[in-house]
């Protein structure tokens, strides 16, 4: 197989970045500081660890372990209450759409995520069965915008790298991408993925023929 598609979760197929927001603004705000949603950008495909010793540096914060690992679970829980009831209404626009043009031409498609609680979000939307592989946090120990994600993802689908396709709304993400010499498509602000091969707002910006090009561009 010479062309595959990899899916990153948060802020391309679900807007759950706004729930991790939520959790790491109360974790900060019960600490005594602000975190604001410009801040936010920097969490962005970035892993929980890696997210709190930021967090912890913009409060100016010195935690013990055993600190750091209490707010660690308490971040993910309060994350887990905001995603204990999402449902298919949250799958951002035209993602199905795009999944059901790969799928109907036979394309393997992966996930290539971040985060550890990536395969039951998926299951609560309805979407696991479009996907070939799932790498997610739990396998990858290196963090984006560590290409390794998208590495194992690629060998998943047993495609060279070289022809996949990843969808990425984080600057970490792209550039992950960018470095397992993959296609990189931003998702969202032009001016913030400015490192993206190419960039759209939201998939229903993305024709079935950009898609179709894509295929055949890395079938070549
Ligand atoms: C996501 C989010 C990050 C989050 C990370 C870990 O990555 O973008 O903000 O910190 O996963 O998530 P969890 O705490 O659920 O393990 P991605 O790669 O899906 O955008
Ligand atoms: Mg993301």
């Amino acid at each position: 197989k010479k062309v595959g598609f990899i899916f990153d979760l948060d802020g391309v197929i679900v807007d759950t970045a706004k729930y991790h927001y939520l959790a790491w603004k109360k974790l900060a705000n019960e600490l005594g500081f602000e975190f604001t949603v410009e801040q936010n950008e920097l969490f962005k495909g970035v892993s929980r660890k890696r997210c709190l010793e930021i967090l912890l540096d913009i409060g100016q914060i010195k935690a013990t372990q055993e600190q750091f690992d209490t707010w660690m679970v308490e971040k993910n829980l309060d994350y887990l209450a905001y995603i204990e009831n999402m449902d298919s209404s949250e799958i951002l626009p035209d993602v199905p759409r795009v999944l059901d043009y790969l799928k109907d031409k036979n394309i393997p498609i992966a996930l290539g995520s971040a985060s550890k609680n990536a395969r039951p979000i998926l299951k609560k939307v309805g979407l696991l069965s479009y996907f070939d592989s799932i790498v997610d946090g739990n396998q990858v120990t290196k963090a984006k915008p560590d290409p390794e994600v998208f590495l194992i993802a690629a060998r998943s689908l047993q495609v060279d790298p070289l022809g996949c396709v990843v969808f990425e709304d984080a600057v970490a993400g792209i550039e992950a991408a960018n470095r397992a010499n993959m296609t990189s498509i931003g998702i969202g602000e032009e001016n913030v993925l400015s490192e993206a091969h190419y960039n759209f707002k939201d998939f229903t910006e993305m024709g079935t023929d950009f898609i179709a090009s894509l295929v055949q561009k890395n079938l070549a």
